[in-house]
């Protein structure tokens, strides 16, 4: 792999984002692809931090700084992106199901959803089940994310199923869910299609569900 791109991979995972941005824009002027720089610099970097968060290496906060060199990146290549066509790898609707007010583990699953690849639109905090299915058809998603933190409020994530199921995009739109209190078993019993126990696990799922 070419200097320039190691270099973004690096920086990125130190969180340097006005060096990722200097570096992306030296990549576009040796000519790299677009695909390659996203591909093999910027989201190669957040994999591995992915990875090392899973497995208790880094904490939230490296997370955080290494999510905001990578919006640092994605904005000089944005253009560039488009330029030659590349597509994001699907369109996430995430929001905090209804009552819920916590949103940090949100925001972190949204940018490692970001640094996956994926388009994200945030649909905020105490999300009616019904605004997640409306959210999802207007944006074209392919997925639903829901985040509950609060036992109180992770029973309304079956009203996102609920919704979902009696939708037209019901079978066409796939919902992940996840939160401190949510587990696999709620998820089975809820009927949502997947769960993620953290933000690294949470991109690797939509991965697969979006396939
Ligand atoms: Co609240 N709060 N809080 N709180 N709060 C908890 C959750 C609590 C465990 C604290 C406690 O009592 N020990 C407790 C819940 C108890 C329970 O239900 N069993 C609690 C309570 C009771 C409350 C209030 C009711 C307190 C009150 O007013 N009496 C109130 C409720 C308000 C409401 O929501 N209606 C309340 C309010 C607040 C603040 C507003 C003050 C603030 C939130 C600020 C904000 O989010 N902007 C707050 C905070 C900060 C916390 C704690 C301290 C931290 C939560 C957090 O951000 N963690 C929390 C105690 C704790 O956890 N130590 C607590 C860090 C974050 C990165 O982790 O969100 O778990 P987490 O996200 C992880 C994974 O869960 C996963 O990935 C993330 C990253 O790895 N994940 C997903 C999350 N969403 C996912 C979605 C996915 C997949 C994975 O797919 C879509």
């Amino acid at each position: 792999m070419s200097a320039v791109l190691e270099q973004i991979k690096e920086m990125l995972m130190k969180g340097k984002a006005n060096d990722v941005k200097t570096l992306v824009q030296q990549a576009l002027n040796e000519k790299i692809g677009a695909a390659d720089i996203l591909n093999k610099g910027l989201l190669g970097g957040m994999g591995i931090i992915g990875e090392r968060f899973k497995k208790n290496e880094v904490y939230v906060p490296e997370v955080l700084i290494a999510a905001r060199a990578m919006k640092a990146g994605m904005e000089i290549l944005k253009p560039a992106l488009a330029a030659a066509k590349v597509e994001p790898r699907g369109v996430v609707v995430i929001g905090t199901v209804k009552g819920d007010l916590h949103d940090i583990g949100k925001n972190l699953v949204g940018m490692m959803l970001e640094g996956a690849g994926f388009k994200v639109i945030d649909v905020g905090i105490n999300v009616e089940p019904t605004k997640f299915v409306e959210a999802a058809r207007e944006h074209n998603a392919t997925l639903i994310g829901a985040s509950a933190l609060l036992t109180t409020t992770m029973t309304n994530m079956k009203e996102v199923v609920e919704a979902l199921k009696k939708s037209d995009l019901a079978g066409k739109v796939k919902l992940m869910i996840g939160g401190a209190p949510v587990t696999q078993a709620f998820c089975d019993e809820i009927g949502a299609d997947g769960y993620a126990p953290d933000a690294a696990s949470a991109a690797d799922l939509a991965k697969v569900l979006a396939k």
